[in-house]
């Protein structure tokens, strides 16, 4: 029984308890589930994953619930293990720049943490509030410093995680050299809670920078904008976020948020670029500002709140959208020379097969990580979703640059991978959960899925 691991209090049946649980942010996943059940030690989740497995019970493991992918909500009616009384976190160490963290921990709290010691957490989101360690871990999450530091997997030097049958994997020292053998923390990273439950990570951290400085640059023309990218990281060396939005989105931002516009005159392009360092970089900045060809305008901030409020124009672009009903979201990666022609032929190839669409665009475009949010169609509309990724993979991109597959996406996942690759992935799967009750319904295309 569940309750015998974890106490009656940690056993939610109530449907109007749950109900919170089985729905993801953004609306468009919507599940239900007999149980939440909420494990307060790596103990209770190895007895909570030990009696579901017994009972072939399949369960959805469940962080903050900010997911994209509908990956983390129970729509084949799961139980949700829920890890948010995974709290702990220790002391930073000094001289390794590592602490250890315990899933539930959120990364905003994670960040705090690390502040109050002069360091910093590299991973930022926009959902920094609410997504836990253990969520970004199993998605491989991004964000907005990845051009500098990297995803969450090369944040990642130590792991403890639950396997479906409740054996406890731990490896937590943090050597930054560890060649024994393979490194199931970089294979359990990104797996989406398909291979094991993550309970804790020793992760590393990164100096707390002195000096911030932001800029805002205005573009007429979408190609510069996409040139400018290109330029500012060859020429600014301490460069941490190089973000991309159009017109449309920031004009979505500024009247559901009620913001005054950043520029007096309208654009169409902006680049938002994020400098950082020891020293200040605002005329490292500025040089390499001034040698970009056609810049329409530039706002610049060095205060943490006008900081603030420049960051508000591309992070509130999830939430504005969100308010016109739950949109289709895709998010994917272009090599550097294909991002031009992609952000040219996307809006025209959604419209061929949905007429009524909006195509939103955003991202990280540093990385070349385009965020694709549609509206004005039926979420989940298949067809939308299929002639985007199929563009994207014509043009040798990722289908899940940040977000993952979850089940949004698991139908496309050969457009990426071949179907050795889709094979090995089964065999490992088949390995670590056997009985298939960890997150059955994620990642792993259906065999009926495969399409040509
Ligand atoms: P959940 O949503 O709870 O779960 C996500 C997946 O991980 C699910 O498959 C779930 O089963 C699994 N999982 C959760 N916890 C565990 C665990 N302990 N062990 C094993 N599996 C587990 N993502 C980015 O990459 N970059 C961004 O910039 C970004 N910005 C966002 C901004 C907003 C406003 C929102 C709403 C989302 C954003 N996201 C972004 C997506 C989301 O925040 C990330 O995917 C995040 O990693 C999810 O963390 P979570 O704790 O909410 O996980
Ligand atoms: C972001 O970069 C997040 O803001 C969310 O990854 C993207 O809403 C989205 O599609
Ligand atoms: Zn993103």
């Amino acid at each position: 029984m569940l309750r015998d691991v974890v106490g009656t209090a940690n056993v939610m049946t109530d449907p109007e308890v749950t109900a919170a649980y089985a729905r993801d942010w953004t609306g468009r996943f919507r599940g239900a589930t007999s149980a939440v059940v909420r494990p307060g030690s790596v103990e209770e989740v190895a007895g909570v994953l030990a009696a579901c497995d017994d009972a072939g019970v399949a369960v959805v493991p469940q962080g903050g619930n900010t997911g994209l992918v509908g990956g983390s909500v129970p729509l084949h009616h799961e139980i949700v293990v829920s890890l948010l009384r995974l709290r702990e976190l220790s002391p930073v160490d000094a001289r390794s720049g590592q602490v250890t963290a315990q899933a539930g921990v959120t990364i905003g709290a994670l960040q705090t943490h690390a502040r109050a010691s002069g360091w910093d957490y590299a991973v930022d989101l926009g959902a920094r509030d609410s997504a836990t360690v253990g969520g970004t871990i199993a998605t491989n999450a991004g964000g907005v410093h990845v051009i500098r530091h990297g995803s969450t997997r090369r944040q990642l030097l130590g792991y403890e995680a639950v396997l479906a049958d409740g054996r406890v994997l731990r490896h937590l020292d943090g050597l930054e050299k560890d060649n024994t053998g393979y490194d199931l923390a970089s294979l359990i990273c990104g797996s989406e809670g398909t291979l094991a439950v993550v309970t804790a990570a020793r992760l590393r951290l990164v100096a707390h920078p002195e000096h911030v400085v932001v800029a805002l640059l205005a573009f007429d023309a979408v190609e510069d904008a996409l040139d400018a990218v290109g330029a500012l990281r060859r020429s600014v060396d301490v460069l941490d976020a190089v973000e991309l939005f159009f017109a449309p989105g920031l004009r979505l931002v500024c009247s559901t948020f009620s913001l005054r516009e950043p520029f007096p005159e309208p654009h169409a392009a902006f680049v938002l670029v994020e400098a950082a360092g020891s020293t200040d970089p605002t005329e490292t900045l500025a040089a390499g500002v001034q040698a970009l060809a056609r810049v329409a305008d530039v706002a610049v901030a060095a205060e943490p709140e006008r900081r603030a409020e420049l960051w508000r124009y591309r992070e509130a672009h999830t939430e504005a959208i969100n308010t016109l009903g739950a949109p289709l979201k895709l998010d994917v990666t272009l090599p550097p020379d294909e991002l031009a022609p992609f952000v040219e032929r996307v809006g025209a190839t959604v419209t061929a097969v949905a007429p009524g669409a909006h195509v939103w665009l955003f991202g990280h475009a540093g990385d070349g990580n385009v965020h694709v949010n549609v509206t004005g169609v039926d979420a989940n509309d298949d067809r939308v979703t299929d002639v985007v990724l199929r563009l994207v993979a014509q043009l040798r991109g990722s289908i899940s640059a940040e977000h993952g597959i979850g089940t949004a996406k698991r139908a496309w996942v050969h457009l990426n991978r071949s179907p050795e690759e889709i094979s090995t992935f089964r065999a490992i799967k088949q390995a670590l959960d056997p009985r298939g009750i960890l997150n059955p319904n994620v990642l792993l295309p259906l065999r009926s899925e495969a399409r040509a």
